[in-house]
């Protein structure tokens, strides 16, 4: 498989060996009431992209390719969130507080879910992530290598946080990760932009970048 029209260059990739990584599309990021909005953003942004993942998640389904959902969350009892990202700032909410989805950022809530639209199938990974980057105290690099994953789709939100942290991460173990540009959000454009533009800056210094048209069509089926 080849997505031509991929930037800075072609993006080559066998159907075996490349997953879809779809980063914390979740409810507290997206929907109103939520940790994002705690922090003053404004989540419209976030939802304009859901009709672009589906179409990449379904893309990705019906080729019965390798699928991984993430979400940032917390355990209940706080102990994997380090105080310093709990007291941050001036949050309306901070992490763990009660909200209109139940405690902020907390597994089990319902503000941790991923949306609806994007619920994970059954067969499905779904790695639960305390940082930004989905390596940091996680299975996902046990579960590539068990599953022989070479390269990485990567979409979700936001793209300057927990998506350009994660394709680092991923990037500096050895992974060809390609962004989907339309299939990824920032409360603030300016960062998208930077962000897609950093990434395939001097020869793909952290990866690849292409729409979701594009990477679709690039799919056998
Ligand atoms: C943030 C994320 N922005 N998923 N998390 O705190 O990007």
């Amino acid at each position: 498989m080849i997505i031509d029209d991929a930037q800075p260059f072609p993006f080559a990739f066998e159907e075996d060996s490349c997953a879809l990584l779809l980063i914390d599309m979740q409810r507290d990021f997206i929907e109103p009431g939520g940790f994002g909005e705690s922090l003053g953003n404004d989540v419209t942004p976030l939802l304009e992209i859901v009709p672009a993942v589906s179409t990449l998640l379904d893309g990705f389904r019906y080729n019965n390719l390798c699928i991984i959902h993430t979400r940032e969350c917390h355990q209940p009892d706080l102990s994997d969130c380090p105080p310093s990202k709990r007291h941050r700032g001036s949050p309306a909410r901070r992490i763990g507080d009660p909200g209109p989805m139940g405690r902020i950022l907390i597994d089990g809530e319902p503000g941790a879910d991923i949306i609806a639209p994007l619920a994970p199938l059954p067969d499905e990974i779904v790695i639960t992530k305390p940082g930004k980057g989905a390596f940091y105290n996680t299975e996902l690099e046990a579960v590539l290598q068990s599953n022989a994953i070479s390269h990485l789709i990567v979409a979700g939100v936001t793209t300057e946080v927990c998506v350009q942290s994660t394709m680092r991460e991923a990037n500096d173990r050895g992974y060809d990760c390609l962004l989907a540009t339309d299939a990824t959000a920032s409360y603030f454009p300016e960062f998208k932009k930077s962000t897609i533009d950093m990434i395939r800056a001097q020869g793909g210094i952290v990866g690849w970048t292409a729409t979701v048209d594009q990477i679709v069509n690039a799919l056998p089926l």
